[in-house]
């Protein structure tokens, strides 16, 4: 296997990874040096007075390593801190130069290269994978005209309208100031003090209350780059445009019990997922699309464009897809590239503009802020992975870390004695020009009344789910708010879950034993001024403008392949080589992982006497770690299984999962002494079935029919 991954990485070379060869180093075979290149023959012994003396103020060798040391750590991200990276490459499948002069976006031919960012929101570095939170999704594109970012989440929407909230939002998400508590979690008293008083963050809200936010692969996630931007033609025409990434798996998710066990059993479960796949040459892809309306259209929906709380829903705008990603190498170094990249909503390209939606706007000035204390100074962009693949030239100088070496007599413009070097480029040239855009107005500190409407689209959402994934929603409300400890903070949440649906509200309320208040303290929203007209700006009630959206629900995303789907095999020794054989080909050739789990580690022997390699003992792995489970029979291997309660424990836990479980021959009798027992008539259970029945019911991802039969298992 390392063999198999050091070929796709050589093979998977781009314009970009080979610069960063340059900056590669490798010590095998090398001497062992200090920092200035003096050989070194002891790194493990201090300079000292004698045997058992005083360490020496004079050992200049033990003062490198331990200062190098004391410094090794930089401020992680003040959101986002917990992230999984790769490279990749961007194609175009047809110009849509109609709509923007954008290089990538008109010529076919070219591969860009780009390297791509998920990460978990309000966690620190070190927290697990399984936090219920949105995603981030951040691409960095280096297209031959500069360096494109398109730094998205997985949902198409946020929590605010205005980057001046952003620092409100995040620290009520995050720990309490008092004693840091609770990491990488919402469901806090401070959090729903905030959003139940800033009605605007309800659409994101509930977003997070849905199972897009405990996915079951960075692979498995839409992306979106949720504001709306302009693309701009070479007429120099404008057109709102949004962008969307749809992952070939499919959008598919875990549910709360198993993202809490996850978290247990495997903190880094996306980020090692991701990993593995693209290191066994499964390469994850995404399409990207665009939802584009023309500029004169702008006043024709019946919510702001410039508002990010709001999507286009898509029965309304088709999503055109016009290219594909493809991940398909891992970093050399996780400090180096993952930790070290620096994404800039600001980083444009000719072709792409901004729009004035006010929260883009401040992230316009965010993030090159926050590189500055993050990566310590204004030359983050000399870093390797940071560099855009073309030369740069201008006449900033100097700062921290300088890498470069200008040779240029002058450092301003205009000049003659250096030729008037750099010189402006021509628009001909491929100059960036700013879309020309009339401005006309007051200056003035509030809030559009167009984004008042905050109960709308929240209600659309809702509406748009399957009953499974409703039922998701009502359970995470029913968890979060259950973690809080004000009753008023609850109930205020209860009557503004009122306001987007009545019947989720009454679930909710149930679950917490509260009644729905029948009316709150005014006002709902105090995210405006205090001299603000307070009635003016009540959001008013939702509007019906859609029914359902059908791509709103991952009930209808596609259920088309098993591939990379890991497939937990319960055996010991003597299991019948015949049964497994069968199997093991069928989901192979789907592109399935086969995983031997067994009551012990290193090797087993079938039936056949063949010796199989261990993947996990049962006591160091957890179903929810597997998509489905499958048992061969041999009625010694059973026997085995059945002295251990973890085989039990294992099944039962799936089957709460509603994954599909499939058993042969002896096989069966396992499941007879688990809660299996009394449902093998379910339609994701197969008894000495055909394996393409499991494979298609793998496909599906989850047997939901199951939900409320699951919940009754002890486990
Ligand atoms: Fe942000 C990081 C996504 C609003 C300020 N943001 C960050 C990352 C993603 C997003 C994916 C991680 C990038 C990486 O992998 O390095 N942020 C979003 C989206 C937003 C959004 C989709 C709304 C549509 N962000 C937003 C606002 C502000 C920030 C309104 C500030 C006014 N975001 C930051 C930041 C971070 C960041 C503090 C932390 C680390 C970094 O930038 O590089 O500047």
């Amino acid at each position: 296997m390392a063999n198999e991954s050091k070929e796709n990485n050589e093979k998977n070379s781009n314009q970009k990874i080979d610069d960063l060869k340059k900056n590669e180093k490798n010590s095998a075979g090398k001497v062992f040096t200090t920092n200035q290149g003096l050989k070194v023959n002891d790194t493990n012994n201090s300079l000292k007075a004698g045997e058992r003396g005083s360490t020496l103020l004079e050992d200049f060798l033990l003062r490198e390593k331990i200062t190098h040391f004391d410094h090794e750590r930089i401020p992680e991200r003040i959101v986002h801190a917990r992230g999984s990276a790769a490279h990749g490459y961007f194609e175009l499948y047809e110009s849509i130069g109609q709509y923007s002069k954008a290089g990538i976006f008109n010529d076919t031919n070219r591969r860009t290269p780009v390297f791509t960012r998920f990460s978990t929101v309000a966690g620190s570095k070190g927290s697990a994978d399984l936090a219920r939170d949105v995603r981030g999704f951040a691409v960095k594109f280096y297209t031959e005209e500069g360096t494109w970012d398109l730094v998205g989440n997985n949902m198409p929407i946020f929590f605010i309208q205005d980057a001046m909230k952003f620092p409100d939002l995040v620290h009520s998400v995050k720990p309490e100031p008092k004693n840091e508590i609770p990491q990488a979690a919402s469901a806090h008293d401070t959090f729903y003090d905030f959003v139940s008083r800033a009605t605007e963050t309800l659409h994101n809200q509930i977003w997070v209350m849905s199972d897009r936010a405990i996915p079951r692969s960075f692979r498995m996630m839409e992306g979106f780059g949720i504001h709306s931007f302009k693309l701009i033609n070479d007429q120099g025409e404008a057109h709102f445009v949004k962008f969307h990434w749809k992952p070939k798996l499919g959008v598919h998710s875990v549910t709360w019990d198993e993202a809490v066990k996850i978290n247990g059993a495997d903190s880094d479960f996306h980020r090692r997922d991701l990993w593995e796949a693209i290191d066994e040459g499964h390469y994850p892809e995404w399409e990207l699309g665009i939802q584009v309306v023309p500029e004169e259209d702008e006043h024709k929906f019946d919510f702001d464009l410039l508002d990010p709380t709001k999507l286009i829903p898509e029965e309304l705008v088709p999503v055109q897809i016009i290219g594909k990603m493809v991940l398909n190498k891992n970093p050399e170094n996780f400090f180096a590239e993952t930790e070290q990249v620096a994404f800039l909503p600001g980083h444009i390209v000719p072709g792409i503009d901004f729009t004035n939606d006010p929260l883009l706007q401040g992230r316009l000035f965010s993030y090159r802020d926050t590189q500055l204390s993050r990566l310590g100074g204004p030359n983050f962009h000399q870093i390797p992975i940071n560099r855009p693949v073309g030369v740069t030239h201008n006449n900033q100088r100097d700062g921290h870390m300088q890498m470069d070496i200008p040779k240029d007599p002058t450092a301003y413009f205009p000049n003659s004695l250096n030729g008037g070097c750099p010189h402006m480029a021509k628009m001909a040239e491929g100059a960036f020009h700013s879309h020309e855009e009339r401005v006309d107005a007051k200056k003035v500190r509030t809030r559009s009344e167009s984004f008042s409407d905050h109960f709308s689209q929240p209600a659309l959402f809702y509406r748009s789910l399957s009953d499974w994934e409703k039922e998701h929603v009502a359970d995470a409300y029913t968890f979060e708010l259950g973690k809080c400890n004000h009753v008023h903070i609850k109930e205020r949440m209860l009557w503004l879950i009122s306001k987007i649906d009545e019947n989720l509200a009454e679930k909710v309320a149930e679950g917490l034993g509260l009644d729905i208040p029948n009316d709150i303290e005014k006002p709902i929203n105090q995210a405006i001024g205090a001299d603000a007209d307070v009635e003016k700006h009540q959001p008013p009630e939702k509007k019906n403008y859609l029914d359902k959206d059908f791509a709103l629900s991952q009930a209808n995303t596609k259920f088309e392949s098993i591939a990379t789907r890991k497939i937990a095999v319960l055996v010991a020794e003597g299991f019948c080589m015949k049964d497994f054989r069968n199997m093991k080909d069928a989901l192979e050739k789907e592109g399935a992982a086969v995983k031997i789990i067994a009551p012990h580690g290193g090797s087993v022997f079938c039936d056949e006497k063949m010796k199989h390699e261990v993947d996990a003992a049962i006591m160091t792995t957890e179903s929810v770690l597997y998509d489905a489970v499958y048992i061969p029979g041999g009625k010694e291997s059973v026997e085995k299984l059945g002295e251990k309660s973890k085989f039990h424990k294992f099944i039962n836990e799936a089957f709460k999962h509603c994954k599909a479980i499939a058993v042969d021959n002896e096989g069966e009798h396992i499941l007879d002494e688990t809660f299996v027992s009394k449902h093998k008539e379910d339609k994701a259970i197969f008894i000495n079935a055909k394996p393409e029945l499991f494979i298609e019911a793998i496909k599906k991802h989850r047997n939901w029919d199951r939900m409320d039969i699951a919940e009754s298992v002890p486990a």
